[in-house]
């Protein structure tokens, strides 16, 4: 059911603190991590702790959570004193998304080009 943990699930893995990640923030709702494999000098992802499996579902399924999240990439960023930075959303495994639980990267510290790849 949507917004129940997974079992198969890295990212309901972390929130439930079976897996160890590098917590840089954590609210009611969500929790922001560095991800494993930076693209940036900060790349931080924020996750709702309940999973939905994008962020078209997150969006569609619990609104108010999809707000968490985007209010918690600000909130990132205020802490990595970004002046600009990016957030993205992969959605699709043509779009580049491998983990199905949804969250958003915070990218910068680093000139970001436009388009991306
Ligand atoms: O992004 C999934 C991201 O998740 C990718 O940038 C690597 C990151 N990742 C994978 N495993 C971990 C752990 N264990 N800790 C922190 N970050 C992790 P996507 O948009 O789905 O490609």
């Amino acid at each position: 059911m949507a917004g129940e943990p997974q079992d198969d699930c890295l990212f309901c893995k972390i929130v439930a603190g079976q897996i160890p990640a590098t917590i840089v923030r954590e609210t009611e709702t969500t929790v922001a991590f560095r991800d494993i494999n930076p693209q940036a000098p900060t790349h931080v992802l924020v996750i709702p702790k309940a999973h939905h499996k994008d962020a078209g579902a997150l969006a569609a399924e619990a609104p108010q959570l999809a707000a968490d999240v985007l209010r918690e990439t600000r909130a990132v960023a205020d802490e990595e004193k970004l002046d600009s930075y990016r957030t993205v959303f992969n959605t699709g495994s043509g779009a580049g998304q491998t983990v199905w639980h949804a969250h958003a990267h915070v990218l910068g510290g680093r000139g970001l080009e436009w388009p991306p790849g």
